[in-house]
């Protein structure tokens, strides 16, 4: 294993609450791991979502935050930024990932559209509900399939996507919503090869492509060391290949971005711009600052290039998910291959096979977990779907997924390997594990903040 190209110049301390505190303090979470107080965990694999250490060169840019209200320095910057990495025209600062997604659903959905997309994420799907659409997933079948092996596990079923098309018609899909290293699949990247084949099939239909961007940087890692041909290609030309293929992107910079705030929606269409712009004044602030201070802005533009222009950075990142996810499987602990991008994630069904999906097992893994540990997960399986809008049904995804979560240069080997044990002890004692039941449910996004229960 390489050794990380940083060194620490601040630390934070952080405490390990006792067996005792960390059982009353889940109670009072009521089982559920995004209700716990953040001082109250020793190790947050949460997210990795505005959770990156910044470097010391975007801790200055912080001080250079230009105020103005209109027209600030910053946004210059991150506008020529994104130019010159991702190579689109237009851009609109948000304040995260989220308000982009707000945006351009808003502007490309009609009720009663489809949109079709390599699996769902839970945010954009919403925002997709929100306009009046109906997402319908056309990933490859071998995402669906925690073990099977694949290195693209994020590509498109061209079938599936063609089939759709021409049951509801191309006038009724709004745009097909292809995300980077997708999320609920385990960070599993497409490939070039697949997104070039999706932009031909999508040409001949005239459908527009948008892509999430968020985790772009740690797909254009796997397309380098996975892809023939790729091998000598710099990041920033993958990168630029890959938004090539595509007609803009929304973009949480919280991930990739390597920043604790930011986001932004990106085009080439100039019309779509205007709209664009006429929109983020009512919702996020001016469209030079999208809800942003000057400062985030610089620590935005600044931390873009440095993640994609310090390839070691990432490379780093993504062998310390490795080695941690390999000492899991070392220990027979079932989890999603191959390994993601941004964590690594628990298979809550081969885990706990004696509880069934409506048991919640997944959530029910989040809370042993840092009942034994003091380590925080998040449930990616039967709450995180929620229940389809029209029936009302819980969906039961295929996928029943605990996700461990490693912030960007915030971890140290030790940390991860103190997890591992942990997680161990969690495997060793999972027969006598129960479920939970849900006691409350809010009715969009239920994850964040369900209540739940042990089941007697
Ligand atoms: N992702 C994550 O933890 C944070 C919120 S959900 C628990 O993975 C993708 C692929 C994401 C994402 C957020 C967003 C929304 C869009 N696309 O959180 O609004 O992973 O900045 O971005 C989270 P924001």
């Amino acid at each position: 294993m390489f050794p990380p190209p940083y060194k620490i110049k601040a630390v934070e301390p952080i405490e390990c609450p006792s067996q005792e505190e960390r059982q009353d303090i889940l109670k009072s979470a009521h089982y559920n791991t995004f209700l716990l107080p953040s001082s109250k965990v020793y190790l947050d694999f949460l997210t990795d979502s505005g959770t990156t250490a910044m470097s010391d060169f975007q801790w200055a840019g912080l001080m250079m935050g230009d105020e103005a209200y209109a027209g600030s320095l910053n946004f210059e910057h991150l506008e020529q930024c994104i130019r010159d990495i991702f190579g689109y025209r237009y851009i609109v600062p948000t304040h995260q990932g989220r308000g982009a997604e707000h945006i351009l659903s808003q502007l490309t959905i009609r009720k009663g559209d489809i949109v079709p997309g390599n699996m769902y994420f839970t945010t954009t799907k919403i925002h997709q509900e929100l306009a009046g659409g109906e997402f319908s997933d056309i990933i490859i079948d071998e995402a669906h399939d925690p073990s099977s092996e694949h290195p693209f596990k994020g590509n498109v079923d061209f079938k599936k996507c063609e089939a759709l098309i021409k049951k509801h018609t191309p006038q009724k899909i709004s745009y097909i919503s292809h995300e980077a290293c997708v999320n609920m699949a385990g960070g599993q990247p497409f490939s070039l090869e697949n997104l070039r084949e999706l932009r031909e099939l999508t040409n001949h239909y005239k459908i527009k492509i948008y892509l999430d961007a968020t985790r772009i940087v740690e797909n254009a890692h796997f397309i380098k060391v996975r892809e023939k041909g790729y091998e000598k290609y710099p990041l920033v030309s993958i990168i630029r290949e890959i938004c090539s293929l595509t007609d803009g992107c929304t973009m949480s910079a919280k991930k990739d971005g390597l920043v604790n705030i930011g986001g932004f929606l990106a085009m080439n269409d100039e019309e779509l711009f205007t709209q664009a712009k006429a929109m983020v004044v009512i919702y996020e602030g001016l469209h030079t600052y999208g809800g942003l201070a000057g400062r985030d802005l610089e620590a935005m533009a600044r931390g873009l290039y440095e993640a994609a222009t310090d390839e070691r950075i990432v490379a780093h990142r993504i062998q310390q998910v490795q080695e941690f996810g390999k000492s899991l499987l070392k220990a027979d602990i079932p989890i999603v291959k191959p390994i993601g991008g941004h964590g690594v994630f628990l298979d809550a069904k081969r885990f706990l096979p004696h509880l069934s999906q409506d048991m919640f097992p997944a959530q029910t893994l989040t809370a042993e977990i840092y009942l034994e540990c003091a380590v925080r997960a998040m449930e990616r399986g039967i709450v995180s779907a929620g229940r389809n809008p029209k029936t009302g049904e819980n969906y039961h995804p295929s996928l029943e997924l605990v996700r461990l979560t490693i912030p960007r240069r915030v971890y140290t080997q030790e940390h991860l390997e103190y997890a591992a044990q942990g997680i161990g002890q969690v495997f060793q004692r999972r027969n006598k594990i129960r479920g939970l039941k849900m006691t409350f449910e809010p009715k969009q996004l239920r994850f964040f903040q369900a209540h739940f229960e042990p089941l007697r």
